[in-house]
């Protein structure tokens, strides 16, 4: 049981960041981030940076490019 527990917490704590992740940027609902969104967060963001995260080049990034560029390491999770 203890091992149950535990393994739940480790999830949470790797889940929790990437999932709130577009919520934290997205501040018009559409649970996408723009240039816009990301430079309002983002010291220094510049359409570059935009560029490379937002891989399927159609000018949002969604969940995943926003995981991946965290993974990444290309920008930190929003809100640490
Ligand atoms: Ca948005």
């Amino acid at each position: 049981m203890r091992r149950v527990a535990v393994g739940s917490i480790v999830a949470a704590l790797f889940a929790a960041p990437v999932f709130a992740s577009v919520a934290l940027l997205d501040t018009d609902g559409d649970s996408l981030v723009s240039f816009e969104e990301m430079s309002a967060v983002y010291e220094d963001f510049t359409e570059e940076d935009f560029a490379e995260i937002d891989t399927s080049g159609d000018g949002l990034v969604d969940e995943t490019e926003l995981a991946a560029a965290i993974e990444a390491e290309m920008i930190e999770a929003p809100g640490e």
